[in-house]
């Protein structure tokens, strides 16, 4: 385990999988590797990603990991898939889209299934994150469809929480009940191609005013992730918010 380690952390890409799979499938190790890399986190800047299944959210990820490759940053992706590895369909679409960075060695890409249970996402994501962080990653997302608990509890290691929304707010009224609200810092009205996104963002605006006053106002913008509209936007306020 030491002699993985040390590969990570001399740039090892297949050392970060390996790290991965072991974090991710191995009860018993997750502790270890994570205590043992912990001197070597706390630099990357950890980006949750959030919104129902189809939202656009991989498209999103797509466009501002293009951007952050033009900066010559690294960029790691973890997607937490709600649906079955085995049936796989919103997996393979997912890594369709993401092609292009598939075969950038500055980008590092990994799907993992929805593991049931307390803690969730933070049972898996954020140690594999913690092996992305220790690898020498810039940014890595997580990109999570969801609206449980895991998604909430998920917040506190995370830098920087993007909720992603479409216009016309009816499948996303469940993710604001279930507190996505309250941990959001940006909301994206993606799909701004279609009609409605201004009056959305206006609608979700008002909603955010109820949030408790104490608490840093969340940004809103509209994007068009598949036509590469405010993605920069976005990538500037995901930057600043940090
Ligand atoms: N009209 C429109 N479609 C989009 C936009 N962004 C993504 N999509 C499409 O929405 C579908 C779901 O996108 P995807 O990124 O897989 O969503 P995810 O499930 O949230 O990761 C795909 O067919 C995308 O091409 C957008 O800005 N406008
Ligand atoms: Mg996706």
């Amino acid at each position: 385990m030491q002699k993985l380690i040390q590969e990570l952390l001399k740039g090892s890409k297949n050392a970060a999988a390996r790290l991965i799979s072991i974090v991710e499938n191995e009860n018993d190790k997750r502790a270890g590797i994570v205590k043992a890399l912990k001197p070597h986190t706390g630099r990357a800047h950890i980006v949750g990603i959030t919104g129902a299944p189809g939202s656009g959210k991989s498209t999103l990820i797509s466009g501002l990991t293009g951007l952050l490759r033009a900066k010559k940053k690294k960029v790691g992706v973890i997607a937490v898939d709600p649906t079955s590895p085995v049936t796989g369909g919103a997996l393979l679409g997912d890594r369709i889209r993401m092609l292009d960075h598939f075969l950038d060695t500055g980008v590092f890409i990994r799907s993992m299934a929805v593991r049931e249970g307390a803690g969730g996402l933070s049972k898996t994501a954020l140690p594999a994150a913690a092996v992305l962080d220790a690898f020498g990653t810039d940014v890595i997302f997580i990109e999570t469809a969801g609206v449980g608990q895991s998604e909430t509890a998920v917040k506190g290691p995370v830098h920087t929480v993007v909720v992603v929304l479409t216009p016309n707010l009816g499948d996303d009224v469940q993710m604001m009940k279930a507190g996505i609200m309250e941990i959001g810092d940006v909301f994206v009205i993606n799909k701004g191609d279609l009609k409605n996104a201004a009056g959305t963002a206006r609608e979700l605006e008002q909603m955010l005013l109820l949030l408790p006053s104490g608490r840093k106002k969340p940004s809103v913008l509209v994007t068009a992730a598949s036509e590469g509209k405010g993605i920069d936007s976005l990538l500037a306020i995901i930057e600043k918010v940090r």
